[in-house]
C-alpha cells in the first residue's frame, strides 16, 4: 500500500478541476464516492462493512485521506481492494487536484467505483468539491440531531445523508424525524438511510441506492 504526501494545489479555480475531474471520470465509467463526517462518526467502519457486501459485484478503489497515520488504508487493504493512504499535510479537506493526484496513484482506469474517505471534520470538506460524483456525509447518532442547524452546508452539498450507529439510539436523545426535517430544509432532495455498521441494521437500503448509482455509471 502506498503513503502518498499531498500538497494543496495552488490553481485559479477548484471549481473548474473538479468539473474536469468528475467528467473524466464519467468518460472513464467510474464513480468517484467522496465521504464526509466527523472524526469517529464510523466512515471506515461504514466502508469496510460495504466493501464487504460489495466487492465481488464491483472493482473498488479507497483513498483514505488523513493528516497523519495509516491505520485506515492499512485496515481496508486487507478486504483484498486497492488503497492508497493520502496524507494532506495539516489540510483539513481534500481538493481536486489533490484528489486527482491520490487517484493517479490508485490508477483510475480499472475500478467500477473508489471511496474517498474524507479527512474527518463537517466544515472543510463541505467548501471543496473534489470531483467526485457523489458526496455522502455519515451524521453518527451520538453527535446528536442538531448538526444540520449548525453545519449547513454540509447537509446542503451531500446527496446522501446517513444517519448512523442507530444501534445506540436508546441511550442518546437523538430524534431522526426532526434530524430528517432539518436536513431537508437545507436540501429538499437529499436521500436520507438510518443504519448500524456494528449490527448491519438498514445496511441493504444504502447498499442497494449504491450499487444503482454505481451501475449507471457502468453504463
Ligand atoms: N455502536 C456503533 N459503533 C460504531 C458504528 N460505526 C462505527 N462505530 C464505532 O465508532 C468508532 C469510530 O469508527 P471509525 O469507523 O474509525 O470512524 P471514522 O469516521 O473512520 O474515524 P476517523 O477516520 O478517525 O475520522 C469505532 O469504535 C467504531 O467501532 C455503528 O454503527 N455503531
Ligand atoms: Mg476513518
Amino acid at each position: 500500500m502506498k503513503i502518498i504526501e499531498l500538497k494543496e494545489t495552488i490553481t485559479a479555480s477548484n471549481d473548474r478541476d473538479a468539473a474536469a475531474l468528475r467528467e473524466e471520470l464519467r468518460q472513464n465509467h467510474t464513480l468517484l464516492i467522496n465521504l464526509m463526517a466527523s472524526p469517529g462518526a464510523g466512515k471506515t467502519t461504514l466502508l469496510d462493512r460495504t466493501i464487504r457486501d460489495l466487492k465481488n459485484d464491483y472493482r473498488i478503489g479507497v483513498i483514505e485521506a488523513d493528516i497523519d497515520s495509516d491505520v485506515d488504508a492499512r485496515k481496508l487493504e486487507q478486504l483484498g481492494v486497492k488503497a492508497v493512504q493520502a496524507h494532506t499535510n495539516g489540510m483539513c479537506h481534500m481538493d481536486a487536484g489533490m484528489t486527482r493526484t491520490a487517484l493517479n496513484e490508485l490508477g483510475f482506469e480499472e475500478p467500477d467505483l473508489i471511496f474517498l474517505e474524507n479527512v474527518g471534520n463537517l466544515i472543510c470538506p463541505a467548501e471543496f468539491d473534489t470531483g467526485a460524483g457523489r458526496n455522502v456525509m455519515i451524521l453518527s447518532v451520538p453527535e446528536g440531531d442538531d448538526k444540520p442547524l449548525k453545519y449547513p452546508l454540509m447537509f446542503t452539498t451531500s446527496d446522501v445523508l446517513l444517519i448512523t450507529k442507530i444501534d445506540t439510539m436508546s441511550v442518546f436523545d437523538f430524534d431522526p424525524e426532526l434530524c430528517a426535517e432539518r436536513a431537508r430544509k437545507l436540501n429538499p432532495s437529499i436521500r436520507i438511510f438510518l443504519l448500524s455498521a456494528k449490527t448491519g441494521e438498514g445496511m441493504e437500503a444504502w447498499e442497494e441506492w449504491l450499487r444503482g448509482e454505481a451501475d449507471k455509471w457502468r453504463g
